[in-house]
């Protein structure tokens, strides 16, 4: 290969086959690093490509069910109700399949209407098989589907003639599977903020850094593919929407996902430096997909009560200590709900707190929101592991001090203002 040829007139020709075999070696090596990186490369595909998802969407009337506008609603009783019903017969009608080990999970995404009755529609997952023959697979699971949705089922009278069955993309069925509020992925192993702990991936997924020009100011909620609730004080030096962006993802060095902002609402009986009202809805420039590690929190009804003492958990990327370092990791910090009484006494804020606010910590201080925590979460899980907004990291006398709890924005005062600006 004349590129292997010495330049040299002068060299002797042992010389040159030295060289030549020298640079033999080298093509030799580069060609082997060439074959080695290609067949490591289709190892990687087949294994990922083993292991891609597919995922399809089927729907259905059913006759035996009127249509009701808390079908709406998926939170309702009658949604919740309806997709148990459905899913564990999807449930079942897959376990007693030969696709028992490909099935993964379904779910009912939404409940429309037509001619009064209600059509079910669901998503499912499946892990992939028959690596080469997507056509059978999907052939396959239609098959199984039509067989088992179709006329009478215990109280549900399927109608065959509406059957509809297809595939769809997976950041799209992702999104769908992944739309319930509240919800987490992850069981967190273990238990900063000041006195807190590194969250772990998908553990508080709700959780969004708002930042100015990249760099993290607040923490902030989401509450749907669109939206935000965050503290209205984050915006008190800086409101333009084209200077502020959101992140989400456990690291701030290393975000999962970024969006512009198109819209800041900022309550308007916020005004500096009062702490009354510390509200504002983001909207962002173009919605985030829900996946595993990226979820909205439940906002909770405007009567919902959370009793003093309850266990509260605040998640940010605030400082560890007052006019500390900011983490790079969420940190997350259990506390407990301080009545407003007792947060109003003399020793603590003495009148201070008013109705729209919550206290929360412990009265011998050690674990509190801090600097750069504003904004963000204060949640609470119910009885069934469903993860509500409580409030929103506002104010405090520096942090962890000794009768200087945190103060947030109390969500259920300010449900409707949510409504009136987001329609959620
Ligand atoms: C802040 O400056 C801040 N200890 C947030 C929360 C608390 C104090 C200060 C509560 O963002």
């Amino acid at each position: 290969m004349p590129v292997c040829l010495s330049k040299s007139a002068k060299r002797t020709e042992s010389k040159t086959k030295v060289k030549l075999t020298r640079c033999g070696k080298i093509t030799l090596g580069i060609l082997m690093t060439v074959i080695a990186a290609l067949l490591v490369g289709l190892v990687v595909y087949f294994a990922a490509y083993g292991k891609i998802p597919f995922y399809y969407h089927v729907s259905f009337k059913v006759n035996s069910i009127n249509y009701d506008e808390k079908f709406a609603k998926p939170y309702s009783k009658e949604y919740m109700d309806l997709n148990k019903k459905i899913v564990s017969l999807i449930n079942k009608t897959f376990h007693e399949s030969r696709l028992r080990r490909q099935y993964v999970t379904s779910h009912v995404v939404q409940v429309s209407r037509a001619n009064g009755k209600v059509v079910i529609h669901v998503v499912l997952k499946f892990k992939s098989c028959c690596k080469n023959n997507a056509a059978k697979f999907w052939d396959r699971i239609e098959t199984i589907l039509r067989q088992k949705l179709t006329g009478q089922i215990g109280s549900l009278l399927i109608d065959a003639s509406s059957f509809k069955f297809s595939d769809i993309a997976m950041p799209i069925a992702e999104n769908l599977l992944h739309t319930c509020c509240g919800q987490r992925t992850i069981t967190p192993s273990g238990n900063k903020i000041a006195g807190g702990q590194d969250a772990e991936e998908g553990e508080w997924p709700w959780q969004a850094s708002l930042q100015q020009n990249n760099v993290h100011r607040c923490g902030a909620t989401l509450i749907s593919n669109h939206w935000l609730v965050t503290a209205a004080h984050c915006f008190i030096k800086a409101n333009d929407p084209k200077e502020w962006n959101v992140t989400f993802g456990l690291l701030l060095s290393d975000p999962k996902t970024q969006r512009a902002v198109k819209n800041i609402i900022i309550h308007e009986n916020y005004h500096y430096p009062a702490h009354d009202n510390d509200i504002a809805v983001v909207h962002l420039a173009s919605p985030v997909l829900y996946t595993s590690n990226i979820r909205r929190a439940c906002l909770p009804e405007t009567n919902h009560t959370f009793p003093p003492s309850s266990d509260v958990v605040v998640t940010g990327w605030g400082t560890l200590r007052t006019d500390g370092k900011i983490p790079n990791i969420l940190q997350k910090a259990s506390v407990k709900i301080i009545d407003n009484k007792t947060c109003n006494s003399g020793k603590v804020y003495g009148g201070v707190v008013t109705p729209g606010m919550l206290c929360a910590g412990f009265l011998r201080g050690h674990v509190d929101a801090c600097q750069g925590d504003s904004g963000g979460p204060l949640v609470s899980a119910d009885d069934k592991g469903t993860w509500f907004l409580v409030g929103i990291v506002s104010w405090g006398d520096e942090c962890a001090l000794p009768n200087k709890p945190g103060v947030y924005t109390r969500v259920t005062y300010y449900r409707d203002w949510i409504m009136s600006k987001t329609g959620l």
